[in-house]
């Protein structure tokens, strides 16, 4: 179960966000009521959200995942690849170090963004991409390993992160798209393959009781929905602008 989320304020500069999207700029309005969307979406699966200020120095700070990974053990600062992106973390790091005892950090030469990290149980999937390399990997495996989890390595071609192309729902259950699909690594899990058409919504988020899921996506919606998971669909389309998606927008707490 989460208790606690941690999201960031929408930055005014947000249209200078990281992108290999062509869906135009996004626009600062829209985008802010679809992040208070967001935070409402979270509080009515219980949880209690910490709201940080914006930041318009930094435009993807939206994007508060990539900065930490946190556990019901420790917390691990990430150390984003994109150097446009480091400086996001310190914010993160004052409201983790009032939560946790045991704040861990990968440090130069690693990097590694928390995007690329996937909980299921006690075993951490980190995804291998032009943005973590096997440094900050091999840091990250190592922490968790201290902390008694488990840690595989999964490299990627195409997506930015790994939790772009997968997301855990329970029960066995795991959304797969695109390069991570029919990929090793998950070959014990139930796979629901999301068709290329909708390969956005592999990114989405199981919230205690019930799963977030971006709007407009009918063929996977209908998948989950028959396996007897209750979705709540949000507009995510100014963050999807600057390669977000739903997973991003938060860090959640046990
Ligand atoms: C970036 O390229 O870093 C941002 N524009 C998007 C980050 C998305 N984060 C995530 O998938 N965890």
């Amino acid at each position: 179960m989460f208790t606690k989320a941690i999201v960031k304020s929408v930055p005014k500069t947000i249209a200078r966000g990281i992108t290999s999207a062509t869906l135009g700029e996004p626009d600062h309005d829209r985008a802010r009521e679809q992040h208070a969307g967001y935070v409402g979406a979270l509080e009515a699966c219980g949880l209690e959200v910490v709201v940080l200020d914006a930041d318009d120095e930094f435009p993807d700070s939206v994007f508060v995942e990539d900065t930490a990974v946190v556990t019901d053990r420790c917390a691990i600062l990430a150390r984003p690849g994109a150097e446009s992106r480091r400086g996001e973390v310190r914010a993160v790091e004052s409201v983790l170090s009032g939560l946790y005892g045991d704040v861990e950090c990968v440090e130069a030469p690693g990097t590694l963004d928390g995007g690329v990290v996937l909980q299921v149980g006690d075993r951490f999937y980190v995804g291998l991409t032009r943005r973590t390399n096997q440094e900050g990997a091999r840091q990250f495996s190592e922490i968790v390993q201290r902390h008694g989890f488990d840690a595989s390595l999964v490299s990627l071609r195409r997506f930015l992160h790994l939790k772009t192309g997968v997301s855990y729902l329970g029960n066995d259950d795991l959304l797969v798209a695109g390069e991570l699909a029919e990929n090793d690594a998950f070959a014990s899990f139930d796979r629901l393959r999301v068709p290329p058409r909708e390969e956005y919504c592999a990114n989405c988020i199981r919230v205690n009781d019930r799963v977030i899921f971006p709007a407009g996506y009918e063929e996977t919606k209908a998948s989950i929905s028959a396996r007897g998971y209750e979705v709540i669909e949000l507009e995510v389309s100014e963050f999807r602008k600057v390669d977000g998606g739903l997973s991003c927008l938060s860090l959640r707490l046990p």
